[in-house]
């Protein structure tokens, strides 16, 4: 497959509320949709860098810089594959989340050239996903149990809430107490601690939580192994595990129980298979994050949440969690589950007048 030109769809999708992490508040996602061509049919995929480089060491302006001056002109006037395409760019350090968009969007054009499903060619088994919802930090407890009830009613089957220091164990309490110990529910801190907070940290062992993510930073896999041994609440890595290797490593280190699979913090689909079968075949339990994707990345994460290795309901919500008007057809929630898509590719295509009405601009490169 040649690719004959890449669109860079410079977008800012607004939010329907800010949402708060340990790292920062977003009110807008603000990032690039790149759309490849290749024999007339257009491939999608969805660059999940953040606006700033606060969560991982991507972000958005640099990967429309590194996508213009080293991946397209790697990529175009030549014949490429999506299963060989990231062997083109390996002398390209790091940038997982540009090469992730990049090569979706070279698999998204293969799949449609074919009239294959994205879910089929990765190995679904299921047609539809349990959904869960990551509520961010709130500015006091009833306003996060009046949110958290909200995602209840509409049927959430997980609850995830942010944590950091100062915002950590009263949330949870306060949760266990309205909501009782039924409730499905785990917190991420994105690396907002250190291994000194253990002590601190082990109190959440007696609020039956589902996973504590990403306690330490994203580098500290040993550490997140002597953290596991000092408590009960298992350990799941986000930030840590940026590729197969890596996850391999964790296991091996005792560092995680559960991983958070994020094919845009891993370098697209493809690796996220691999960590996929590598948890599998080790009893770790896996889920699938989420970068607050549109449509676009949505339906490519609900396709490989299909995957049997997904023991764990991942942060797949419907568009309307983040999101008043979605760019494609919305996903919705359907009694706690979202639909994978059964069309080529993706199975979902950018709608004309939605994306447009969120575009600042689009840059075309050509070979
Ligand atoms: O740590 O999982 C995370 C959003 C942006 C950056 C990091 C994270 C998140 C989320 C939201 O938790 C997940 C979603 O898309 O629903
Ligand atoms: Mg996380």
């Amino acid at each position: 497959m040649k690719i004959d030109l890449i669109r860079l769809h410079h977008v800012k999708l607004p939010l329907k509320a800010p949402f708060t992490t340990s790292f920062a508040t977003q009110t807008e996602r603000d990032t690039m949709l790149v759309e490849v061509v290749s024999d007339g049919v257009s491939g999608w995929g969805e660059c999940v860098t953040m606006e700033h480089p606060y969560y991982s060491s991507e972000y958005s302006a640099g990967a429309v810089a590194l996508m213009t001056e080293y991946l397209a002109p790697r990529t175009l006037g030549v014949d490429v594959q999506a299963e060989s395409v990231a062997a083109l760019w390996e002398k390209v350090v790091g940038h997982r989340m540009a090469k992730a968009a990049l090569e979706t969007a070279i698999l998204d054009a293969q799949l449609r050239q074919t009239g294959r499903s994205l879910a089929h060619y990765l190995g679904a088994t299921v047609d539809r996903v349990p959904s869960g919802v990551s509520v961010g930090i709130q500015d006091s407890i009833p306003e996060l149990i009046d949110i958290v009830e909200e995602f209840v009613e509409a049927g959430y089957v997980r609850i995830k809430i942010k944590i950091k220091p100062g915002w950590d164990i009263e949330p949870v309490r306060a949760l266990r107490e309205r909501f009782g110990v039924g409730l499905p529910l785990q917190v991420d801190a994105n690396s907002a601690y250190t291994l000194a907070d253990a002590g601190h940290l082990r109190q959440l062992d007696e609020y039956g939580l589902i996973l504590i993510e990403q306690p330490l930073y994203e580098d500290d896999i040993r550490l997140h192994g002597r953290l596991a041994e000092m408590m009960s609440t298992p350990i799941c890595l986000d930030e840590s595990i940026v590729s197969a290797r890596s996850a391999a490593d964790a296991i091996a280190l005792r560092a995680m129980s559960i991983v958070n699979i994020k094919p845009g913090r891993v370098g697209g689909y493809l690796e996220a298979r691999r960590i996929h079968d590598i948890a599998q075949a080790n009893g770790i339990g896996a889920w699938c994050g989420g970068m607050l994707e549109s449509g676009l990345g949505r339906a490519a994460n609900a396709a490989l949440a299909a995957l049997p290795g997904f023991t764990l309901p991942g942060d797949i919500s419907a568009s309307d969690r983040f999101y008043a008007r979605d760019i494609t057809e919305p996903f919705v929630l359907e009694d706690g589950y979202i639909r994978v898509p059964t069309g080529p590719g993706l199975g979902v295509e950018p709608i004309p007048e939605l994306l447009a009405a969120v575009t600042a601009h689009v840059d075309t490169l050509v070979g």
